[in-house]
């Protein structure tokens, strides 16, 4: 069962106790790996509500159980990856139908839709949906689904949930929401109106950086059923390990947000303030063109700051230099990472709508991790010398 019962508790009690209880044979405090493949049923066409491990997988469910209370909805799904939960939800639709799509999201989820599902006949439109106007002329009959990333990766450009979510209600058409940047410590998309949370849980929600792993939480119960079909059949759930990896991530997410957010919004200042920047992409910064909106429905502002250096060179050389700051894919771990977007996530973007999106080769985006904020400063000082 991953039915969750709405709790009262606050946010930091739901992210260490928010679906689990002790195992009732031994009292083990933490949810056990339940390392298995199938259950044995004691008699025929009477099993123990576990029949195989591709539908039903107990430490699995702990985990849905507290992704669902954390987001403030009724039902969550995990799922091997970020993708592959976006995926499912695309698999609700048929040949024909049609998804809006805001353009800047991740380089992979534009090069699923574009490059994979849109062979399958469903139709893609993508759309700069800090207007949601633009929404809302991109709708067709047809349209089934509206998908937003906000603040989008990398250039931090944030969708108004609560407008988007009226249009998309006005045209029947479910709205998901990759909540991956945010988390929902900082912002919760089921209270603005989404049908569908999505997250690549590899990132702030595991935390550690050791784990590929994606999740949806979702309030309606038939939307829950259907997906949880669509797994089944299709087959992307995570192993029994990466969930109970994932859901000790969870325990700590609260803490880390807050230093991730503290920790981002110190980066953001002090790059903006620096002459060899052009130019801060970060919610936080009363610079940034949606700050109003950021304070309308976020909390807090991540840990993820892109900055613009003009030009690729400039870019390299900044993040060949730093020491702490890694060189690497992904985010939201412990450890702060930088990289280049156009060269690495967004490779996969054609050029063009790459250029027009402001995701250039100068632009450097960093996952600014927890680590003592007066070393990053120094690491970023460094690696900007004489830019
Ligand atoms: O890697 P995976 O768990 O499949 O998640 C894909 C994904 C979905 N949504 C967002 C907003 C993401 O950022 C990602 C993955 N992103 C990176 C690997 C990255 O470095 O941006």
């Amino acid at each position: 069962m991953t039915h969750m019962t709405p709790s009262d508790d606050a946010f930091a009690t739901r992210a260490i106790h928010g679906g689990q209880a002790p195992e009732p044979t031994t009292g083990a405090i933490m949810p056990p790996i339940y390392q298995t493949s199938t259950y044995v049923q004691p008699e025929l066409g009477g099993h123990l509500g576990y029949e195989y491990a591709r539908v039903q997988n107990p430490t699995r469910e702990a985990l849905e159980r507290n992704l669902a209370s954390l987001e403030g909805g009724n039902f969550g799904l995990a799922f091997a990856s970020g993708l592959a939960a976006i995926e499912a939800v695309v698999k609700t639709l048929s040949a024909g139908d049609h998804v809006v799509s805001e353009e800047n999201t991740y380089g992979g989820t534009n090069r699923m839709f574009n490059k994979v599902l849109s062979r399958l006949g469903v139709d893609f439109t993508f759309v700069d949906s800090r207007d949601p106007e633009a929404v809302r002329d991109a709708l067709r009959p047809e349209t089934r689904l509206i998908h937003l990333e906000t603040p989008t990766n990398p250039m931090m450009r944030l969708c108004d949930l609560e407008a988007i979510a009226e249009i998309a209600g006005e045209a029947q058409a479910l709205l998901m929401v990759d909540n991956t940047f945010s988390t929902p410590f900082n912002q919760r998309p089921l209270e603005f109106g989404a049908d569908v949370v999505v997250h690549s849980t590899t990132k702030y929600l595991n935390g550690h950086s050791d784990v590929i792993g994606g999740a949806l939480v979702v309030d309606d119960e038939e939307l829950f059923d259907e997906l949880s079909f669509i797994r089944k059949s299709t087959g992307a759930v995570p192993g029994p390990m990466d969930a109970w990896l994932v859901l000790r991530g969870t325990k700590t997410l609260h803490l880390r947000m807050k230093a991730h957010n503290e920790n981002g919004l110190a980066v953001a200042r002090f790059l903006e303030e620096h002459p060899a920047t052009q130019a801060v992409h970060y919610p936080g910064l009363p610079s940034h063109p949606q700050h109003a909106l950021a304070l309308r429905q976020m909390t807090g502002f991540t840990g993820m700051v892109s900055v613009e250096l003009g030009s690729g060179e400039r870019a390299r050389t900044m993040v060949e230099r730093t020491r702490l700051f890694a060189l690497a894919e992904s985010l939201g771990g412990v450890e702060s990472l930088i990289g280049v977007p156009a060269l690495m996530t967004h490779a996969s973007v054609a050029p063009d709508r790459r250029d027009a999106m402001g995701v250039t080769e100068g632009l450097v985006r960093l996952s600014v991790g927890i680590e003592d904020p007066a070393d990053l400063l120094e690491d970023l000082t460094e690696a900007l010398k004489g830019l």
